[in-house]
């Protein structure tokens, strides 16, 4: 049984993913990131840079005590090791699915992130930060669309390269029109219709019924306005 932190976003989306691909048992543990919840002492245990997702795997590959695992990236990469799915043995095949999951790790993610903060969420639009990052990701989905004109997937076969990048790949939120990238249109309609992925994206309404609305001014301050001030504010609560 592994134990998932969670929330109803593209990185929570990549574990729920491949818990689903690949078959395992898994419990959902919400963590309503914009009722600051991932403040709470539980879960900086687990997860020190107070993001979702993590997971503690209760049955380790070694049979010891709970492995925690945070950072969406390095979850797949120790689910792809503990279970052999999803990231081949073959060293040229393993070494292209890790390009393509640090790719997104380091790139499309990041990215998109800082798209979404400016474009969608912040009250003052900054046409210099909106373009800057609009274009950025339309770069990106450009070098997706080349890598898959002549391959289905990121890295040949379907892979936890896939798995990372699929939530992130969200046009209409990102400023991008998809018909310019047919291949990366192809690759997003081929995932989105596994029953694995179905049924990761079910947790969303069973979880967070509410979701996709306008942050509110609260959920604003918790979210947008966190320095190292944030932790060290909520470790002393957690001690009280
Ligand atoms: N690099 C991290 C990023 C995780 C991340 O940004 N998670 C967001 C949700 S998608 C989060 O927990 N945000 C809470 C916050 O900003 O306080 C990963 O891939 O796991």
């Amino acid at each position: 049984m592994i134990d998932v932190y969670y929330w109803t976003t593209p990185n929570g989306h990549k574990v729920t993913i491949f818990l689903e691909e690949a078959g395992l048992e898994y419990k959902i543990i919400p963590i309503n990131i914009g009722k600051g919840e991932q403040f709470k002492a539980e879960f900086l245990a687990v997860s020190p840079n107070n993001r979702i997702p993590a997971i503690v795997d209760r049955a380790p590959p070694d049979g010891g005590e709970p492995i925690s695992v945070f950072e969406s990236g390095a979850i797949l990469f120790y689910l792809a090791n503990k279970t052999g799915k999803f990231i081949s043995t073959d060293i040229r095949k393993r070494v292209e699915t890790l390009e393509w999951l640090f790719w997104q790790m380091g790139g499309l993610g990041p990215m998109a992130g800082q798209y979404n903060h400016f474009g969608n969420y912040a009250q003052e639009k900054l046409p210099y930060a909106i373009d800057r990052y609009r274009n950025e990701v339309n770069r990106l989905y450009g070098v997706m669309n080349k890598r898959l004109a002549d391959r289905p997937f990121l890295a040949g076969e379907y892979s936890i390269a896939d798995m990372a990048c699929y939530p992130w790949v969200l046009p209409e939120r990102q400023g991008q029109n998809i018909a310019d990238f047919p291949n990366l249109k192809r690759w997003q309609e081929t995932i989105k219709a596994r029953p694995a992925v179905i049924k990761a994206y079910e947790w969303t309404p069973k979880i967070n019924p509410g979701q996709g609305g306008i942050r509110t001014a609260e959920e604003r301050a918790i979210l947008f306005g966190q320095t190292a001030q944030s932790v060290t504010a909520a470790a002393a609560t957690a001690q009280q």
